[in-house]
């Protein structure tokens, strides 16, 4: 029987991947996400993202998903690991899979590139597969269920807001109640009719606004509305060329922005208690840092099997190679024989969407002495005759 007790036996069978909280939510249309998308759409905030604006009947639709949907099991599982003493990186000579800890420092990497902490490991995997364990149950009851975490079929916020797991933070962040936002979130769209027993969760941030406040590119125009064009996270994975006013902006992030959760109070103050759980399940060792240099030596085959699982456009190792000549424009030394040597590489690319970036950081790096005069793409001489 589909009762309190049921719920407690699925949320068990998801506690060996990591998963903290889980809740459950209604099955009905999420009106208030549908109206935020179609706001974000209408006003010019999505920026060419696709995911769940591209349909946003279907991503807020459970029966799109699954028909006959009459609830749906939603899962909170943390990834905050302890920051490290000192940067680590994750060149592609280094195998050490199944070391869970994320201090290990490597000299002689040259500058390295922050990766977001959601990103220093797999997270999605082992929430996936708790998520699965609760669906194959359920089919073995005789439901219908199917897990989605971080898929464009439904708004995975909205469903963790609905079944009581936490509040929208004024950073747009689902904060998990008593634990914060350091969580990844999904869910498991079933034909049971599961108990629907917590209320949302009221409001937590107050008169705080630190995350406004705090983030680099004032990206979050108003509580809980990200304008996508400015929020960095969008920028690192956006195919094309990044902006000129951004790209000092970026710093050394080779992948996603932590900044608005960094400065959260109850983000960090809760989640370091969920550290345990957010290893639980890791296939590979968290990484913190990348190596600029060392990225930007591999082939492409290397980058898609070291950081292929962050999101890619089209799989294309470009944008992320992109991402490290912009990290090593902010934060490289000009000085350095091996800075040095990458730059001519990338000056004289094959791919003139990597020329045209090189060309701003080697100008800020002071390698004028490296650039060509004249190059016969556009966007590569438009960057030559910036100043
Ligand atoms: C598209 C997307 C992005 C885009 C756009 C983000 C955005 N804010 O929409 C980009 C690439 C920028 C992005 C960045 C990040 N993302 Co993202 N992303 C998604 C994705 C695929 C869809 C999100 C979506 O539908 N947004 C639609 C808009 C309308 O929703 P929203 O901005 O969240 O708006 C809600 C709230 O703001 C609230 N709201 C509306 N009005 C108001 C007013 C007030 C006052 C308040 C308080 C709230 C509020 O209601 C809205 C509707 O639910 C989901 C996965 C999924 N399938 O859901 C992951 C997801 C949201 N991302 C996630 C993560 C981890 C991140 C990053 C932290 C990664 C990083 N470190 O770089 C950043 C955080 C940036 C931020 N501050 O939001 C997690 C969030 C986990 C959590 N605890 O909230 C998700 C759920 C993935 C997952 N399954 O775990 N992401
Ligand atoms: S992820 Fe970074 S850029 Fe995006 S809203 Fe948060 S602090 Fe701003
Ligand atoms: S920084 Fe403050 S306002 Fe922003 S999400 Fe956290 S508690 Fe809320």
């Amino acid at each position: 029987m589909a009762d309190a007790a049921y719920v407690a036996r699925l949320a068990g069978l998801t506690e060996p991947f990591g998963i903290t909280h889980t809740g459950v939510a209604p099955a009905d249309v999420l009106g208030h996400a549908r109206d935020a998308l179609r706001h974000r759409i209408d006003h010019g905030l999505v920026d060419g993202m696709q995911f769940t604006f591209k349909n946003p009947e279907r991503s807020t639709d459970p029966q799109r998903a699954v028909l006959g949907a009459r609830s749906v099991f939603v899962a909170a599982r943390p990834y905050l690991l302890a920051e490290p003493a000192s940067p680590n990186d994750a060149s592609p000579n280094d195998a050490s899979p199944n070391d869970a800890s994320p201090n290990d420092a490597r000299p002689n990497d040259g500058p390295l590139g922050r990766v977001a902490k959601y990103a220093w490991a797999d997270h999605y995997a082992p929430l996936r597969e708790g998520l699965w364990a609760v669906a194959h149950q359920l089919r073995r009851d005789g439901w219908k269920a199917v897990a989605f975490a971080d898929d464009n079929s439904i708004v995975d916020r909205e469903v963790a807001h609905l079944a009581g797991i936490g509040w929208y933070g004024k950073n747009a962040n689902l904060l998990v109640q008593g634990a914060g936002s350091f969580f990844v979130l999904g869910c498991v769209v079933t034909t049971a009719p599961l108990p629907v027993a917590a209320e949302p969760v009221a409001d937590g941030c107050g008169s705080c606004r630190r995350c406004l406040d705090g983030c680099p590119t004032g990206a979050i125009i108003e509580p809980g509305v990200i304008d996508a064009a400015r929020c960095l996270a969008w920028v690192l994975q956006k195919p094309g060329i990044v902006p000129r006013h951004l790209l000092s902006a970026i710093g050394d992030r080779v992948y996603g922005c932590d900044d608005c959760q960094d400065v959260c109070p109850p983000a960090v103050r809760l989640g370091v208690r969920h550290a345990g759980s957010a290893l639980a399940g890791l296939a590979q060792t968290p990484r913190s840092h990348v190596s600029v240099l060392a990225l930007l030596d591999a082939d492409d085959q290397e980058v898609l099997a070291h950081w292929g699982r962050w999101y890619l456009a089209d799989r294309d190792p470009r944008w992320i190679r992109r991402n490290a000549l912009l990290v090593l424009g902010n934060i490289g030394d000009g000085g350095d024989g091996d800075v040095q040597r990458v730059m001519a590489d990338y000056l004289c690319h094959h791919d003139p969407l990597l020329r045209a970036h090189a060309v701003w950081a080697a100008r800020r790096l002071g390698l004028h002495h490296l650039m060509p005069a004249t190059d016969p793409h556009p966007d590569v001489a438009a960057e030559l005759a910036a100043r």
